[in-house]
């Protein structure tokens, strides 16, 4: 991990993020009553969800396999304070690869300012290059081209447009 510290000043890692009660983790069920679901709807609509939905839509998530979800813990309050996940894709082209996604990255308005949304979506980032993904991609607001460009991530010439239908 430690090209995710020399990305970063100070240089903080996912096993030392910077405050001692900080804990970068994977998702785990217990997350529901820690906040998980609240972090979320600093980034959209996430609807009327109760602890058996997200357990049910967790437990296909862990049977479908690829998804790497992944949390940051304040561990005084026990609150989940900040999010992003990894998710991989089985691919026939480039030779059978596997290809990751970022997605639902948030970091909580309070704790903005110490590097965490950078130092999770390093990590992240760097768990899909271990996986042996060839590329990760993501989609963003207008306003987060320059953070994403902070950490590696390019606008490809040519290739830079994301598309949408909505039901
Ligand atoms: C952003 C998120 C995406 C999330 C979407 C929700 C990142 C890198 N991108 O595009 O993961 O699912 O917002 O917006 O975190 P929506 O409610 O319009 O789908």
């Amino acid at each position: 991990w430690n090209s995710v510290r020399s990305s970063l000043n100070p240089p903080i890692s996912n096993e030392e993020p910077g405050e001692p009660w900080l804990l970068v983790r994977p998702l785990s069920i217990m997350d529901y009553s820690k906040g998980y679901v609240q972090i979320l709807s600093q980034l959209t609509t996430v609807g009327n969800i109760s602890k058996a939905d997200f357990e049910r839509q967790f437990w296909r998530m862990q049977n479908a396999g690829g998804y790497y979800v992944t949390v940051i813990e304040d561990t005084r309050s026990n609150k989940i304070i900040g999010a992003a996940s990894l998710i991989t894709e089985f691919k026939i082209i480039h030779s059978c690869g596997l290809r990751a996604r970022l997605e639902d990255v948030v970091v909580n308005n309070t704790y903005r300012g110490k590097q965490l949304g950078k130092l999770i979506v390093l990590t992240v980032s760097l768990l899909s290059k271990k996986l042996g993904c060839y590329k990760m991609s993501l989609d963003c607001k207008d306003s987060l081209i320059p953070f994403y460009k902070s950490i590696g991530y390019k606008l490809e010439p040519g290739n830079a447009n994301s598309m949408v239908v909505r039901y």
